[in-house]
């Protein structure tokens, strides 16, 4: 998908034009992955556009770094306010959010230290991740042959850029089979996640989904779907999950800022089934909860 441009991109302390906000080829984070991002939607809420979660995004950002041994040079709350501005800024009401802090210019080989921490945030209009017709009727995902990264390889609590050649490969193997999305396992074989989403089943009417030890991305939108559905009064359990369990589920769904809760309706041949009860529920209390409209969550929302 071509990204829709607008006009301005902040990128270390100022707004730039979209055109001018550019690296080197010799950016290190081009050539070792040493780069950390976050992922956060801006909804048009009924009381004005606000950023879902966003403290905990950036506090996200800022752990990814962390375990880089790398230091970002602004607070959680000066990135916070960088968002905010960008935001108005491009006089955006409904829009994705991709802050990136990178080692940059300055050095190269492995050893990062010489590279300067570079940061930039960017936004423009991102609808539905697997297009509409998925997020409606369900996608179509392929268990994948490589593994989801494990913990003794690299952090997968991390969202660092580098990871993501992991994600690409399992994404690219799905849509070569003529899948929509994969489904990646862990290290050990059990049921890991998607790969730029969490996922969940439901079976007998409890909500299963995998724990962190499963080589998960711990995803923000996983824990609020999870506090959504308990407080809907469903069983949610966090426990390792078999691939069999998975095609023998009653609903399966993906989570995550990007994909927001779509279904899943075939597996490797498997067939779910149309989007279940509980995941059209969930849908529906995750979109008015992102509108506002539900006052028991309105400190989820930062109102710009
Ligand atoms: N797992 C992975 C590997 C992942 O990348 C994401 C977000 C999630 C789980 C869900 O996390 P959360 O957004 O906090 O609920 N993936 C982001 C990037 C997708 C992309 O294609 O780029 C996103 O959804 O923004």
């Amino acid at each position: 998908m071509p990204i829709p441009e607008v006009e301005y991109i902040w990128m270390n302390g100022r707004l730039v034009q979209w055109h001018e906000a550019k690296v080197h080829v010799l950016t290190h984070a081009l050539h070792y992955g040493s780069g950390v991002f976050e992922g956060i939607r801006c909804y048009r809420a009924e009381q004005g556009p606000a950023v879902f979660r966003h403290r905990e995004h950036m506090q996200r950002m800022h752990r990814s770094a962390k375990l880089y041994h790398m230091q970002i040079p602004y607070s959680v709350d000066e990135l916070m306010q960088a968002v905010r501005e960008v935001i108005k800024a491009n006089r955006l009401e409904e829009c994705y959010i991709r802050p990136i802090a990178f080692r940059g210019y300055g050095e190269m080989g492995l050893n990062p230290a010489g590279a300067p921490v570079e940061v930039a945030i960017a936004v423009w209009s991102w609808g539905a991740y697997l297009g509409e017709e998925g997020q409606r009727n369900g996608i179509r995902a392929k268990t994948s042959s490589f593994c989801r990264i494990s913990p003794n390889v690299l952090p997968p609590i991390a969202k660092c850029t580098g990871q993501y050649a992991n994600s690409i490969l399992a994404k690219l193997e799905a849509l070569n089979a003529g899948y929509d999305e994969a489904i990646m396992l862990d290290h050990r074989g059990f049921v890991s996640e998607g790969p730029g989403e969490n996922i969940f089943m439901v079976a007998d009417g409890v909500i299963y989904t995998p724990p962190e030890h499963a080589s998960i991305l711990p995803g923000i939108t996983r824990e609020s779907v999870i506090t959504l559905a308990e407080d809907m009064g469903y069983r949610v359990v966090v426990r390792d999950i078999t691939r069999a369990e998975l095609l023998a589920a009653d609903e399966v769904f993906f989570t995550g800022t990007a994909v927001e809760i779509t279904p899943v309706r075939e597996i490797d041949g498997y067939e779910i089934g149309k989007p279940g009860e509980v995941t059209r529920k969930l849908q529906q209390k995750f979109f008015d909860v992102t509108r506002g409209r539900d006052e028991r969550y309105l400190h989820w929302l930062d109102f710009i």
